[in-house]
């Protein structure tokens, strides 16, 4: 993965190319200029077809070959090579630490659909305190995530960009079945109240125990994740959520998951664990410090 915490998305510039004089019938052209050559986009390479040229100045191109006719008509010639851009994500890095991942679970459901998938992708670390003018032209409303599937097109909202993930990669699935995709989805915003109420009797820890009770229900009946043996995209969008609620709560509150939630408790569990949720996962302190000026506010 590479991250383009304070800068853009690399400029692309035509190369300077050296005719060489012609050694018998072959031509040679060497790259005499610095990475990278003129660039077609082609969405309709796959991510694994990607094209890897030369990109240092004594490689060599493979020579193309004009006839003495066309050579004299065209003295100068532009080599045009055909890259398939590849994946790319725009991510919240964390607060004061610009080249970290940082806390935002929108961001981190997205990565958690791309790990799962093993599609490679390219992260793009964008610091929400001080937007650059590069990811505000490709998300206008200046939030994350941002994703770009390789044609160039950047589209906003988790729950878009996973469902246009999905079609481009249907292997494995992560479809959740209509019935169940609305499991677990109330709880987010149940934490967020409870999390910044000052009043012990708002009802909002109370509300936010009547959800965990409707998830706990739900995977004893039909888990151990929402949609039963397999991970499916309801869980990659609760699991992050959850991580926040469990990290923020008992910081701020000293508050944690009642242990009689057994259900619950494996499901975080398992999903804490998972390679893709340890590889995106934020530092606890990090997520502590996107939290604080909305609980002190
Ligand atoms: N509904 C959006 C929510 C995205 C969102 O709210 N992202 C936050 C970071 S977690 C953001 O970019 N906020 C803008 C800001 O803080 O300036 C989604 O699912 O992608």
């Amino acid at each position: 993965m590479v991250s383009h915490a304070a800068h853009g998305p690399p400029r692309l510039h035509r190369p300077r190319l050296a005719v060489p004089k012609t050694e018998g019938s072959r031509s040679i052209r060497k790259w005499t200029g610095s990475w990278a050559p003129h660039v077609i986009r082609s969405p309709s390479l796959p991510v694994s077809d990607e094209l890897h040229l030369p990109i240092n100045s004594d490689s060599t191109v493979p020579p193309v070959i004009p006839s003495p006719t066309a050579r004299r008509k065209k003295k100068r010639q532009v080599a045009v090579v055909v890259v398939a851009m590849g994946v790319e994500v725009c991510v919240k890095a964390a607060v004061g630490h610009p080249d970290t991942l940082g806390d935002c679970p929108f961001s981190q459901r997205v990565l958690l659909t791309l790990e799962e998938k093993k599609v490679p992708y390219e992260m793009k670390l964008v610091d929400l305190q001080n937007k650059p003018d590069w990811f505000l032209k490709i998300s206008p409303e200046g939030k994350v995530p941002a994703f770009n599937g390789g044609d160039g097109k950047w589209i906003a909202d988790s729950d878009v960009i996973t469902q246009v993930i999905e079609e481009k990669y249907p292997t494995p699935s992560l479809v959740t079945p209509p019935e169940y995709a609305s499991v677990g989805s109330k709880i987010f915003s149940c934490f967020v109240m409870f999390l910044k109420s000052k009043d012990p009797n708002d009802g909002s820890e109370k509300a936010l125990l009547t959800e965990l009770q409707a998830l706990e229900e739900h995977l004893k009946a039909h888990g151990p994740f929402i949609n039963g043996q397999n991970v499916s995209a309801a869980d990659l969008s609760l699991t992050p959520k959850l991580f926040h609620l469990q990290v923020a709560l008992e910081h701020f509150k000293g508050w944690k998951i009642p242990e009689n939630l057994t259900n619950v408790h494996s499901y975080t569990e398992a999903l804490f664990s998972r390679e893709s949720f340890v590889k995106t996962k934020p530092a606890k302190e990090h997520l502590i410090a996107g939290w604080e000026p909305k609980v002190n506010a």
